[in-house]
This record gives structure tokens, sequence and C-alpha cells, in this order.
């Protein structure tokens, strides 16, 4: 089964994210029984330890994924660009995530725009508490998911 790991530093709302995926993919799955039929891939979602604990087991998850998640929550965000680079090296299709974008005032969307200019990736800025933007990463990984 292929897997998508959920990255990002301690308190980022991985774990939120992570449910917030699910409960999305039970309602699509109940809504739109076509797109099952249709194929849509099985896959296991990989919560991770923060990328900041001094602990291997973020490095191991990252051998083991197609698809990583890298969430962001502020511009102090060397770690996980450096994190995205080394994924990318590997052979890991990364989706650079904007998470908790309910705290913002503007959405996350100035920060996206940094991270964007940064890395030279498309970023999605997401809520687990609202639900903003689930059904748009939902659909990204979806994409990666079948390009791999
Ligand atoms: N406002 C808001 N709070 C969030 C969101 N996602 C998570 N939180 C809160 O942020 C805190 C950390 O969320 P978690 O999902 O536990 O974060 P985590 O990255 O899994 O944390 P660790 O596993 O301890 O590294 C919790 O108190 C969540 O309720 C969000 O989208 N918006
Ligand atoms: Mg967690």
């Amino acid at each position: 089964m292929k897997q998508v790991g959920i990255f990002g530093k301690r308190k980022s709302g991985k774990s939120a994210l992570m449910y917030a995926l699910t409960r999305q993919k039970i309602i699509q799955d109940a809504g739109f029984t076509a797109m099952e039929i249709g194929g849509v891939a099985k896959v296991m979602l990989v919560d991770t330890v923060g990328v900041d604990v001094e602990d291997s087991s973020a490095e191991k998850s990252a051998q083991s994924v197609e698809v990583a998640l890298m969430l962001i929550t502020n511009d102090s965000c060397d770690l996980e660009l450096a994190w995205i680079n080394k994924l990318r090296r590997s052979g890991v299709s990364v989706i650079v995530v904007i998470s908790m974008a309910d705290t913002f005032a503007d959405g996350g969307k100035a920060l996206a725009a940094a991270v964007e200019e940064v890395s030279g990736q498309q970023t999605f800025c997401v809520s687990a508490e609202t639900g903003s933007g689930i059904i748009e990463l939902d659909a990204e990984i979806n994409r990666r998911l079948a390009r791999g």
C-alpha cells in the first residue's frame, strides 16, 4: 500500500490534519461512490514525530513514503525547507502545506507566498479546525499518487 507521510515540527498540526483528511475521505467515499469505483487509491496516512525532535523515526518514515506533506506554520522554516530538499532528492513527491491557516488574519496567504518564493513550490493553505483547504489538499494528494 502506498504511504503518504505527514511531516512538520512539534505541534504543527500533523495529527489534526491527518484526522481532517481521513474524515474528508470518509465523506467523499459516502458521497461519491463513483470515485471509489473509478479506482481512488487506497493509501496509508502516516503521522510522524516532529522533524525538530532528536529521534530518527521521522527519517525512517521518510524512507517509506511516496508522498510527503510538509507542514509549515510560521516563517522560521529553515528546517522544513531543508527537509523538503532532502525528501525531493530521495524521490519523494513533497506537498508544502501552510497549516493552521485559520490562525492567520490573511488565511496564511503572505506566508504561503514567502514559502513559494524560497522553495519554488506551490503551497496549500489548510485548516484542520475549519476544514478550509482540505478538499483541495486531498485532490492534490490523489494527483501526486496517480502520477507516481
Ligand atoms: N486553530 C487551529 N488549531 C489547530 C489546528 N490544527 C491543530 N491545532 C491545534 O494545535 C495543537 C497541536 O495540534 P496537533 O495536531 O496535535 O499537532 P502535532 O503536530 O500532531 O503535534 P505533536 O504530535 O505533539 O508533534 C492542538 O492543540 C490542536 O488542537 C488548526 O488547523 N487550527
Ligand atoms: Mg501529533
